[in-house]
């Protein structure tokens, strides 16, 4: 059985792919689920609490905080776009989030990071918590800007952050590359629910993975969060590797763990 220790928890980007995965699922770690997202929500459920708001709008931000104790962001540019969306949406929002936080009292988040925050590391290395980011995109550049932001909420006002570095959340692995990132959605349930009990967070850098046997990320730093996961990439690897024509080893997308986010994007 889950453990609800918050009252009144705030989703941000529900109505995204992982917002809608955890809309469900996140109604046994609370008693009331209050659920955001620029995008439309449908109706509201039992247990549920809507507001349709731009994270960019820093007085609706306040508004939306107001009486939750715990925050699991989720809103936001998803992919690698131009400098003006993921400006607005992932730094100006994400500080607006904090902002909101430390005046209406809320005391833990569960960021949604990303691989892409240490997307320029080669598939043939390790790396844990402790590795200096390696951005492969704006993207991904601001995600380690909301990871910092978090680090200064934490050091100056004590809001303990988890900055979940998701590999890839999708209902199985759509590549090679995805055997090493899978986190599958129960994984992802009890990763988020892992980060919102364990009794001190403090800042914390945990990568989003299930427990897959080719992987490139080391949470041994972030033991503290008690995160067991449960599922494997392993079961889809004969037929990944059936259905996905053999490598270019000269090809950065296969090099780096990014993948294709390492040559794609408004970068070039
Ligand atoms: P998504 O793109 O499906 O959902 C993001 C949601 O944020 C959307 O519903 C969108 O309407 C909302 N949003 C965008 N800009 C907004 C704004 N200015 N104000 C309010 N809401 C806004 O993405 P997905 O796949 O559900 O991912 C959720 C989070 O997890 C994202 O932050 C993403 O960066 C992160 N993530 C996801 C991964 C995955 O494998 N699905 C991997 C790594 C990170
Ligand atoms: C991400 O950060 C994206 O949000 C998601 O759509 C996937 O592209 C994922 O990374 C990935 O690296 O597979």
């Amino acid at each position: 059985m889950t453990i609800k220790v918050h009252e009144r928890l705030l989703l941000t980007g529900a109505a995204g792919g992982l917002g809608k995965v955890l809309r469900e699922r996140l109604k046994a770690n609370c008693e009331v689920l209050r659920l955001t997202d620029l995008a439309d929500l449908g109706p509201a459920q039992p247990g549920e609490e809507l507001v349709q708001a731009d994270l960019a709008d820093a007085a609706a931000v306040h508004a939306m905080v107001e009486g939750v104790q715990a925050i699991v962001h989720l809103g936001g540019v998803s992919v690698e776009a131009p400098w003006g969306p993921i400006l607005q949406a992932n730094i100006v929002g994400a500080y607006n989030l904090y902002e909101a936080a430390r005046k209406q009292g809320a005391r833990r988040v569960v960021f949604a990071s990303s691989n892409h925050v240490t997307g320029f590391y080669r598939q043939d290395e390790t790396i844990n918590a402790s590795h200096p980011p390696r951005p492969d995109g704006l993207y991904g550049l601001s995600k380690a800007f909301g990871e910092d932001l978090a680090r200064l909420y934490f050091d100056r006002y004590g809001i303990e952050t988890a900055c979940v570095r998701i590999g890839s959340s999708f209902t199985e692995p759509k590549d090679r590359r995805m055997l090493a990132t899978w986190l599958s959605y129960d994984d992802l349930h009890r990763l988020v629910t892992a980060c919102l009990t364990t009794p001190v967070l403090g800042h914390s850098i945990i990568f989003g993975m299930s427990d897959n046997a080719v992987t490139w990320w080391d949470n041994s730093q972030a033991r503290h969060v008690g995160y067991r996961p449960q599922d494997s990439s392993d079961r889809f690897r004969d037929a990944v590797y059936a259905r996905t024509p053999q490598p270019d080893l000269g090809d950065p997308a296969v090099q780096y763990q990014g993948g294709a986010f390492v040559r794609t994007g408004p970068l070039e």
